[in-house]
């Protein structure tokens, strides 16, 4: 049961039933993420920091966005704000520091939820 399942495609989420599925998901930094839509509804992906934000994903179409570093993404769809999910994201080298950044950068926003 390898065939197609490799690499990128691997790291997918579905959007069914009004949810993320997985609602979290942990991957390595350089990976790329796939969200498809399995609903009637269309749904959107955007990241709370900005970091991306998809058109509207109608049934069958993807988005993915390539997490090139370590941290903690929190993802949800602007259209039904209360789906959301949280990407956590680990540095390349085994063992190297796992420091919680994020949260608390220079100049990122927090996570008060303000639209402009
Ligand atoms: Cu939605």
């Amino acid at each position: 049961m390898t065939s197609w399942a490799m690499a990128g495609w691997a790291l997918q989420i579905l959007i069914r039933n009004f949810m993320f599925v997985p609602m979290a998901m942990t991957v390595k930094a350089g990976s790329t993420v796939t969200w498809v839509n399995r609903d009637d509804e269309p749904h959107t992906v955007v990241s709370d920091r900005g970091l991306f934000r998809s058109a509207a994903l109608d049934t069958g179409e993807a988005f993915s966005f390539t997490f090139d570093e370590p941290g903690t993404y929190h993802v949800f769809c602007s259209i039904h704000p209360q789906m959301a999910a949280t990407i956590t994201v680990e540095p390349h080298e085994p063992g190297g520091p796992l420091s919680e950044r994020g949260a608390s950068g220079p100049g990122a926003p927090t996570g008060a939820d303000r639209g402009p």
